[in-house]
């Protein structure tokens, strides 16, 4: 544990109290702190990062080019080099600490503080925070930065507790690493971390087995070692990169094509995918026709020229089947795609096993491995890459408790509700970051944080320069909005995958557009709209 922050007592009165330590939370503290306020940060980490401070499992790497994964302050982009064009997860770290370095963010810090639980004063209108093993913090605002992935879901297998290896989920891996070379590893899930993991194992363990229930329909990443010449050569172009994300749906600089894959020639339709699959990472995701997202046979085109492709590389064709099916599992694209290096090349090598686990479901854990009913596999280490209770997790499992007494697990029961995906009616002066119901998991992370940010920062100077000290968001603006973003996905693809995306990776839990779909432009957009009209869908006084 580093002693960052340790001495970082509040002793003033609060204008804002923001919690997390990621893209998001560091950008605010940045910028409030700049216009005056006193604002302090929470975090229940070591150190600054977010997901990349926790992230820390083997070949845990970032799937967006690193120009524009990056805040597009000029004194950190200019003097920053980045040593890969898709950064790992220790460089993700070493950036964060200088840009905590270059901006002196740690004083206004708490580390090793998970906050547990807030509850709101109506007549003070201020917030109390407690956190375990530290004294409450009282604040006019709230700003919960939360990420989507604050909280890890591990699968309830029978027997786990009395596995005699090691076993973590990717998103609690331990901070001082663990070896897999020469041991027999199993890798339960097949998301972006899974993925990951299994790729990695695949280089040195002893034998790794993957138990996939769906298969990760992913992308060839096309990693590329960054001289110092080609930091030189990227710079001139990062301003233009950072303007773009704002105006392409994805918080990329890239977006889709403006044509419908139905409507143009075989020979034109196969030029586009070739060209995307070649420029590499997730150019055949994002910049792809415009229609694949919201019409079957544009996906299936999509899908096919995915499928050939990736199953040309895979030897057994049973196996091909298992990654890449003929029939397609679901809409190409409506789960998030990793990126990929050598992982379909890792089933070609002798030790590498898949197991489907929907033909040989998982039966139990034992002292030595996994059971299922074709037997056991002996494991020194279990991988648990099975994700998150994404996108609410974070603000469920703290029990912010309203001026009714009640907190989100209770009034989201039935499914989210937000203005703008920054704030719900009953926790006045609570706002959120990357939250539900914003671009979120739907956006480039650095983009969400730095639009959003701003946007957040001004609709605060607003409060501040009318004298306004109460923002609660209206109930039928959050109607208003739930609907805008249930029809958009009703008109689209995505509800046919179980995905975290709609949350239908968690049992029980509503399944509904956990994210802003409609993308960043059109959120930004909206936002503009509310706040040039005194911040409609708010009650202000
Ligand atoms: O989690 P996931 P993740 N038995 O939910 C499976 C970001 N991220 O940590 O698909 C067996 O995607 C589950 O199966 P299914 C990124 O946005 C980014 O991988 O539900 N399997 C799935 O295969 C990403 O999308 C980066 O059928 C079980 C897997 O576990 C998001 O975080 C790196 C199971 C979970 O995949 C989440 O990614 C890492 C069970 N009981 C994460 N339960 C980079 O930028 C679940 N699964 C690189």
């Amino acid at each position: 544990m580093n002693n960052k922050g340790m001495n970082n007592s509040v002793n003033e009165k609060l204008d804002v109290l923001l919690i997390g330590a990621g893209f998001s939370g560091l950008y605010q503290l940045y910028h409030l702190r700049k216009r005056g306020y006193k604002v302090h940060l929470l975090d229940a980490g070591s150190d600054v990062g977010g997901i990349w401070h926790w992230n820390c499992y083997p070949g845990a790497r970032v799937d967006t080019h690193c120009q524009i994964y990056q805040y597009s302050i000029p004194e950190l982009w200019q003097e920053y080099s980045w040593k890969e064009l898709f950064p790992d997860w220790a460089q993700m770290r070493e950036y964060f600490y200088f840009v905590d370095r270059k901006l002196d963010l740690s004083r206004d810090i708490s580390f090793n503080t998970r906050v547990q639980s807030a509850e709101f004063d109506e007549g003070k209108r201020e917030w109390t925070v407690r956190s375990l093993g530290h004294q409450p913090i009282s604040a006019k605002f709230v700003i919960a930065n939360l990420g989507f992935g604050a909280s890890p879901s591990t699968p309830k297998v029978e027997g786990l507790d009395k596995f005699k290896g090691e076993w973590y989920h990717t998103a609690l891996w331990p901070q001082a690493g663990v070896d897999m070379a020469g041991k027999r590893v199993a890798v339960i899930g097949t998301g972006a971390s899974g993925v990951q993991v299994a790729q990695q194992a695949a280089l040195n363990a002893k034998h790794v087995t993957v138990y996939q229930r769906t298969p990760n329909l992913a992308l060839p990443m096309h990693q590329k070692r960054l001289s110092d010449e080609d930091n030189r050569r990227m710079k001139p172009d990062l301003p233009a990169a950072f303007d773009a994300r704002g105006k392409c749906f994805a918080g990329f600089d890239f977006d889709f094509v403006p044509k419908n894959a139905t409507e143009v020639s075989e020979a034109e339709r196969n030029a586009v995918f070739e060209e995307l699959w070649s420029a590499g990472g997730f150019r055949y995701w994002l910049a792809n026709f415009q229609d694949y997202l919201f019409d079957d046979k544009a996906n299936d085109y999509v899908y096919a020229f995915w499928r050939d492709k990736v199953r040309a590389r895979i030897k057994d064709p049973k196996v091909a089947e298992k990654l890449a099916p003929m029939k397609k599992p679901h809409p190409w694209g409506t789960k998030r795609p990793s990126l990929e290096q050598w992982y379909y090349e890792i089933y070609n090598q002798g030790n590498v096993k898949l197991v489907d686990v929907n033909e040989t479901p998982i039966l139990r854990i034992t002292e030595k491995g996994i059971v299922t009913k074709d037997g056991e596999i002996e494991v020194d280490l279990i991988a648990f890459a099975t994700g998150f209770d994404s996108v609410t997790g974070g603000l469920t499992s703290i029990d912010f408790r309203n001026s009714e007494g009640h907190n989100f697990k209770e009034v989201w029961a039935d499914g989210v509700r937000t203005h703008l995906g920054v704030a719900t009616a009953g926790f006045p002066n609570l706002l959120f970051g990357y939250g539900p119901q914003s671009p979120c998991g739907f956006c480039n992370g650095p983009s969400s944080a730095e639009y959003q940010g701003d946007l957040l920062v001004e609709l605060l100077s607003h409060l501040r320069d009318k004298g306004i000290s109460r923002i609660e968001a209206v109930p039928a603006a959050q109607e208003e909005w739930r609907k805008l973003i249930a029809d958009f996905w009703e008109s689209s693809l995505f509800p046919r995958a179980k995905s975290w995306y709609q949350g239908s990776n968690i049992a029980g839990k509503h399944v509904e557009s956990l994210n802003f779909p409609l993308g960043l432009p059109t959120y930004i957009a909206k936002f503009k709209e509310s706040a040039a009209n005194g911040y409609s869908g708010f009650k202000l006084n």
